[in-house]
C-alpha cells in the first residue's frame, strides 16, 4: 500500500491512503541510514493484521519545509492579521522567500479584516499584483469559501505569527476537527504559540493541510545577494533592464529597478525591505 504520513509520535507514523489511517513502524534500515521520515512523506508500506504496518520504502521528495519540518507541501497558506497583532512586513517578506525558494506556491491570507483600519488595503496591495491574496474574517465569514476552495487537492500548510487565526480559520472550515485556539495576550497583543505539533489532516473534497505553531522570526535561506531580487516578482521583472549585468539595485547607476521605484511602479516599502535583506545576505558571506 502507499499512502503519506499524516503525523508522527511516539515511534510511530500514521500514514493515511485516501481513506483510512494505518499505524506503522519503521522497518530496521531506515534507523541504521538514518533516513528521516517526515510528516508529508510519500511512503509504501507493508501491511499487518488489524491496520498495522511496517514503512518498507520512502519515495522521492519534491519540497522540504523546515520549520516545521513536512515534506512534500504544495502550497502555503501565509496568514497575517490586519490587526491584533499588526502585520510586520519584514517577515511577511521572510516567509514568501523561503517558501518560493523552496517549490512552494506562495498564497497570502490576510485574516481579522473585520478588525480593518485605514491605510491597510495599501499595504495589501502592494502584494495583490504579484501574488495570490485572499481576505478572510472567522468573525463575519469572509473569504473562508474561496479559502476552502483553494485548498482542495493539494498539500498545504497553514503558517504565520503566533495569533493571527491560523487555527480558528482551519476550524472553522473543516468540518469536525476542533484545533485548540488562543486569546490573544491582552497585554502583549501577541499570541501565546496555541498550536504545537504538526499533522496534516484529510480534507473533506481531497487534499491535507497543516496547521503550523506560529513564530515571530525566521532567517533568511541560504542566498547569494545577487539571486535575491529572483525572490520579489515585482523587481525581477525590471532586472534585465538594468545597465550592468549583476546589478544589486542598490548603488550602481542606470538601474532600472531604482527607476521603477521612483515612478511608482514598485511599491517603496518592498524594495526597503529588498534592500535590508541584501545587507543581511551581504553580512552574513563576511563571517
Ligand atoms: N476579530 C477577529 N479575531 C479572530 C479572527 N480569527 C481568529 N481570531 C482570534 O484570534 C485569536 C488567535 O487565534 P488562533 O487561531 O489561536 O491563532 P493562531 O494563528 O492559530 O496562533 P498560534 O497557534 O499560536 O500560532 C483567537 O482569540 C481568535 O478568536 C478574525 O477573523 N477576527
Ligand atoms: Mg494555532
Ligand atoms: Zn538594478
Amino acid at each position: 500500500m502507499r499512502g503519506i504520513v499524516v503525523k508522527a509520535y511516539g515511534g510511530y507514523y500514521y500514514v493515511y491512503n485516501g481513506h483510512e489511517e494505518w499505524e506503522c513502524s519503521l522497518r530496521g534500515r531506515f534507523r541504521y541510514e538514518k533516513q528521516q521520515v517526515l510528516v508529508g512523506d510519500r511512503v509504501e508500506v507493508s501491511l499487518e493484521s488489524g491496520r498495522a504496518g511496517v514503512i518498507v520504502n520512502v519515495l522521492p521528495r519534491c519540497s522540504l519545509l523546515l520549520r516545521p519540518m513536512i515534506a512534500n507541501v504544495e502550497q502555503a497558506v501565509i496568514v497575517f492579521s490586519v490587526q491584533r497583532p499588526k502585520p510586520n512586513p519584514g517577515l511577511l517578506d521572510r516567509f514568501l522567500i523561503t517558501t518560493i525558494l523552496n517549490n512552494i506556491e506562495p498564497l497570502v491570507c490576510f485574516n481579522k479584516i473585520d478588525l480593518a483600519v485605514d491605510g491597510i488595503m495599501e499595504f495589501v496591495s502592494c502584494y495583490q499584483s504579484f501574488y495570490p491574496v485572499m481576505l478572510t474574517s472567522t468573525i463575519t465569514g469572509t473569504g473562508l469559501e474561496r479559502l476552502s476552495e483553494s485548498l482542495r487537492g493539494k498539500i498545504s500548510v497553514f503558517a504565520g505569527p503566533s495569533g493571527v487565526g491560523k487555527s480558528t480559520i482551519l476550524n472553522a472550515i473543516l468540518p469536525g476537527i476542533k484545533l485548540k485556539t488562543g486569546e490573544i495576550s491582552k497585554k502583549l497583543k501577541r499570541g501565546k504559540h496555541t498550536t504545537r505539533h504538526v499533522e496534516l489532516i484529510p480534507l473533506p473534497e481531497g487534499g491535507l493541510v497543516a496547521d503550523t505553531p506560529g513564530f515571530s522570526s525566521l532567517e533568511l535561506p541560504e542566498l547569494r545577494p545577487e539571486d535575491l531580487s529572483r525572490c520579489f516578482p515585482e523587481i525581477k521583472k525590471y532586472t534585465r533592464q538594468c545597465y550592468y549585468t549583476g546589478c544589486l539595485h542598490d548603488k550602481e547607476p542606470d538601474c532600472a529597478v531604482k527607476e521603477a521605484v521612483g515612478m511608482g511602479n514598485i511599491a517603496e516599502i518592498r524594495y526597503r525591505q529588498y534592500l535590508e535583506f541584501l545587507q543581511e545576505l551581504k553580512r552574513r558571506r563576511r563571517y
